[in-house]
């Protein structure tokens, strides 16, 4: 039984199973992995990370850089020291990390809504394919310090293999680095002039320059606002959600903050839907989306060869319960 008797329009609940937790990866065929191999030609590998201690983003300022330490070993004592009676010497660490602080997947348990998935009048929080906020994502640490998904963590993203063909728009060399949202159209004007060809089963890679602003950021000193920089995928241009819909893309991922433009969240009276790509994409669609990516070096690559398409290999960790993960993809072309 379907965990929903209504779906929210726009979505493909249900589409690939009553208990399916990974959406459009789903898209993700053998077929079109072997496919996507083939985009290999020269074996030139890209690190599409920042570093994962990057400073504060003002945006998300309880999203912070990693706190690295020396674990202790079982009497409490600190590791790295001659082992008793031996030669030898042995170090390990520990980390306290905000698993969306730097270059990240958003899990599908990471932003829900308040819907009538059961048809009784009453709006209850639900994420994709009906999952409940409390009974499937709790939003708590569990009994053995566990948080916080029962049901669509991350974990569903590390076990499906994601490695595919990775498709850049270079939205930097379209429209430059002032703050635009981008439309539909600009972003089939952006397509067209760079010949990109998206295809069912794709990773989505936006490139817009807003990696270099971060990377620059404590030098320039200068309080660049992270936020409204750059191109930023404008939420509510239904034309472009439709277009998301039927491009049959399994992630969007872009260097900056969150895919999207913030005007929404940002304005002084804001509507109920804020994120409208995070909706569209995490809760009605499955869509996974990948932020605070660093593009520069392979999108400088790409340009100058005039092409677009990779092999891109980015499993998050494998965190049973999490709604986010760090990620360390690499694009080879
Ligand atoms: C924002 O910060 C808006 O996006 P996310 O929570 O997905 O990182």
């Amino acid at each position: 039984m379907p965990r929903w008797v209504n779906r929210p329009e726009g979505s493909n609940w249900g589409e690939f199973g009553e208990d399916d937790q990974i959406g459009r990866m789903n898209l993700l065929t053998p077929e079109r992995r072997l496919a996507a191999m083939t985009e290999v030609r020269e074996g030139v590998a890209f690190t599409l990370s920042l570093p994962l201690n990057v400073p504060t983003i003002p945006f998300a300022p309880f999203r912070h850089p990693p706190r690295l330490s020396a674990a202790c070993d079982e009497e409490g004592g600190m590791f790295n020291r001659r082992d008793p009676g031996g030669d030898e010497t042995t170090c390990d660490d520990r980390v306290l990390l905000y698993t969306q602080h730097s270059t990240q997947w958003d899990s599908l348990a990471h932003r829900g809504r308040a819907f009538d998935a059961d048809g009784d009048g009453i709006a209850e929080l639900v994420y994709y394919n009906g999952f409940r906020a409390g009974d499937d994502v709790s939003g708590a640490d569990g009994p053995s310090g566990e948080s916080c998904a029962r049901a669509l963590g991350i974990e569903t993203l590390a076990t499906a293999g994601v490695q595919g063909r990775g498709v850049m728009i270079n939205l930097k060399a379209a429209y430059g680095i002032e703050s635009r949202a981008v439309t539909r159209d600009d972003l089939l004007r952006a397509m067209d002039a760079q010949r990109v060809e998206v295809r069912t089963g794709d990773f989505l890679l936006l490139y817009t320059g807003v990696d270099r602003l971060i990377l620059d950021r404590e030098a320039r000193g200068d309080g660049t606002p992270l936020a409204t920089a750059g191109c930023a995928l404008d939420g509510r241009d239904e034309g472009l959600l439709q277009w998301i819909i039927d491009s049959g893309i399994v992630a969007i991922c872009s260097d900056n903050i969150a895919i999207e433009a913030l005007d929404l969240i940002l304005s002084p009276e804001p509507p109920p839907i804020r994120l409208p790509i995070h909706d569209l994409c995490l809760f009605r669609q499955g869509i996974f989306l990948g932020e605070l990516w660093y593009l520069e070096r392979l999108a400088v690559w790409l340009h100058k060869r005039e092409r677009h398409a990779f092999l891109l290999t980015a499993p998050p960790l494998r965190l049973p319960g999490s709604v986010g993960s760090p990620v360390t993809p690499v694009a080879t072309v």
